[in-house]
């Protein structure tokens, strides 16, 4: 599975072209199967139908425990640091997680939970987060994780969708200064969803929740009952491992289906030869497990290596702007995974919040989620790596459920601001608007990924139709990631970001629409035009157009009410950096609102608005552009 070289690189990159079977077959082979697959791979992107090891037998996490227990019972698979600097670490063993997991599960199954019933998770960062997800995948039970970032409201959409039947949250949670409601929130999310027959609550913050009586269960009760053991569900590759809920250009989010045997054979996979990671190493990636990089580098694909992990509770700005690199100190972090946001926030921070800190046990650094700008890669790989670090750019989606461009460790040669080049086994295709192909180097346009890979999405839990107009019917027969990009003179690529209706802000993925909806809520708007603008720190900012008829309240007080809806109703991460009352929006004859001016005025790009001339009335402009925020 290991590449050692650049040598080694090309030749499994040329290998996963030439035979994608006979290579990722003998990827596959180094896991523990219940049964051998019959046939390594079925696909048809027009439908779409990926199937990938097909009729092997397996559960995911007799991969990510028990595999390990052997002669790696007593090694640490995570270290646990709190919110508070002062508070105790935990750590935590192969054995104990393989105990915990498996008490859990057995709680679950008790609970009527059966294999391929949904459950929902929505928890701070803690180690029982991931015994919830792997407990479920141990029954075969497919879980949704929710980010705790989340409103009452967003818990209650995603539930529905996917109907769950259980819950799995806690009291409160420590978010640095603030401590912060879990079991209130999902009480008010399920208030409306029948479904949900159980919701086992951890306690953490010790703060006071309501009990429903015969739904509710204190989660350390439930599992000191439990045994230690729990048998694997027998799996199908092809069966659902998890959902999680993505945003795109249109409508409600989509739930993401990943299937067990493709994502845990890519997850490993990539976690090993992206980071090339060496038994006795700290691996940190900062993400929260509601999103797919904390599925798939803080939980999979780390535990599919028996690898230790360490997990933060807490935020990069508390007690202080050195909180992260403290902790890289504190546990001897060797690999730090995290996001150009948090970079640049930190950077602006200024040295002062490093400098205390040797930062000597890192031999690597990575990046995610967004494009890294060339002046914060240059300061991390400075102040951070102290020169002598790599940085791995990390591209990939929620959709590809693991890393898909990105150099290899101390093996790719880099260039700052370049996801670099594909890893084995992806094919990549750059398009024009129309969907033909841009051959050569030196080129821009659309990404997209014209052959599967294993862990490709499967499906839209419950829509499939709406998995393939998103992803597979904007270009025939390929895979479209919405993001632009360029391959420069020598092959490499650089990621210019979306080319959709989809926001990055802050490392979350947002969509222009979800904004509106929550936006044109509220009675005194008629209509609203969310678009994105770049933003210092937060990569990119949200600015929000609202027409507003004649009304006798005041303006600032519909503009707090837009605010407190979106936090209400999305949660603050999506809440508006500028608000501004339109009177009209710039609209085509056909009744479209024309966002590449909304953006150009955003942007504060007034000198080449374009062609204005289709707008019905191009006097909107003016008035826009004469109250706009800057
Ligand atoms: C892993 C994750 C996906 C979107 C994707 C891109 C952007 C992610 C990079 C990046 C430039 C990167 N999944 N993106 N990584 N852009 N360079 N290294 O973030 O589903 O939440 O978001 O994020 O636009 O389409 S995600």
């Amino acid at each position: 599975m290991k590449i050692n070289n650049y040598n080694d690189y090309e030749e499994a990159y040329r290998f996963s072209v030439q035979d994608p079977e006979g290579f990722w077959a003998g990827i596959a082979s180094e896991f523990s199967w219940k049964k051998k697959w019959e046939k390594v791979l079925e696909w048809d992107f027009k439908k779409p139908d990926v199937k990938w090891f097909i009729k092997g037998k397996l559960n995911i996490t007799e991969n990510c425990i028990d595999r390990h227990l052997p002669l790696k019972a007593k090694d640490l698979a995570f270290i646990w640091e709190p919110n508070e600097p002062l508070g105790e670490a935990r750590h935590i063993t192969y054995l104990e997680l393989s105990q915990e997991v498996n008490r859990l599960a057995n709680v679950l199954k008790d609970l009527g939970v059966k294999k391929g019933d949904r459950v929902c998770i929505y928890l701070p960062m803690l180690p029982e987060t991931i015994y919830a997800m792997l407990a479920c995948a141990r029954i075969g039970a497919i879980h949704s994780v929710i980010f705790g970032g989340f409103s009452a409201q967003s818990i209650k959409d995603r539930i529905t969708d996917s109907q769950c039947k259980v819950v799995l949250t806690s009291d409160g949670a420590y978010r640095g200064a603030k401590q912060i409601p879990m079991k209130a929130t999902v009480d008010e999310a399920l208030l409306e969803c029948p479904s949900v027959s159980h919701v086992l609550v951890l306690s953490r913050t010790k703060q006071h929740v309501n009990r429903v009586k015969g739904r509710d269960l204190v989660w350390e009760e439930e599992c000191e009952k439990r045994s230690v053991v729990c048998a694997p569900e027998l799996m199908d590759s092809e069966d659902p491992l998890f959902i999680l809920y993505t945003s795109g250009s249109t409508g409600k989010p989509k739930g993401v289906v990943h299937t067990c045997g493709g994502y845990m054979v890519y997850t490993a996979y990539t976690f090993q030869n992206v980071f090339q990671y060496k038994a006795g190493e700290l691996f940190w990636c900062t993400a929260d497990v509601g999103w797919i990089t904390g599925h798939s580098y803080i939980a999979y694909g780390p535990l599919l290596a028996g690898a230790s992990t360490l997990i933060f509770e807490g935020v990069p700005s508390y007690p202080d702007q050195g909180r992260f690199w403290q902790v890289i100190d504190k546990h001897r972090v060797n690999i730090f995974y995290t996001a150009p946001t948090a970079i640049r926030a930190l950077e602006a921070a200024g040295l002062e919040f490093v400098t205390p800190y040797k930062l000597d046990s890192l031999r690597l650094l990575g990046s995610v989620g967004e494009p890294i700008n060339e002046e914060a890669w240059h300061w991390y790989h400075t102040n951070i790596g102290k020169g002598n670090c790599p940085i791995v750019d990390t591209w990939w989606q929620t959709e590809t459920g693991g890393i898909a461009i990105s150099p290899l460790a101390g093996i790719t040669p880099l260039k700052p601001g370049f996801a670099s080049l594909p890893l084995p086994g992806i094919q990549l295709m750059i398009v024009n608007e129309k969907g033909k192909e841009i051959k050569g180097n030196g080129v821009e346009g659309n990404l997209c990924i014209k052959f599967p890979w294993p862990s490709i999405i499967r499906t839209t839990y419950g829509d499939h139709e709406r998995c393939r107009t998103a992803y597979f019917a904007t270009y025939p027969n390929l895979y479209f990631t919405g993001d632009g990009c360029k391959r420069d003179e020598d092959g490499y690529y650089r990621i210019t970001g979306r080319v959709d209706d989809v926001l990055n802000v802050s490392g979350h993925r947002i969509g222009t629409a979800e904004v509106e909806s929550a936006i044109d809520l509220h009675d005194e708007v008629a209509e609203s035009a969310v678009v994105g603008y770049p933003h210092d720190i937060k990569g990119q900012g949200i600015y929000a157009f609202c027409i507003v008829g004649k009304t006798q309240k005041p303006k600032e007080e519909i503009i707090k009410d837009i605010y407190e809806n979106v936090t209400r109703l999305l949660g603050s991460f999506a809440k508006p950096d500028k608000v501004q009352l339109v009177k009209g929006l710039p609209k085509t004859r056909s009744g479209k609102i024309m966002r590449r001016i909304l953006r150009k005025i955003a942007e504060g790009e007034l000198s080449n608005l374009g062609d204005t001339s289709t707008l019905i009335d191009p006097s909107v402009v003016e008035d826009i552009i004469r109250d706009r925020i800057v």
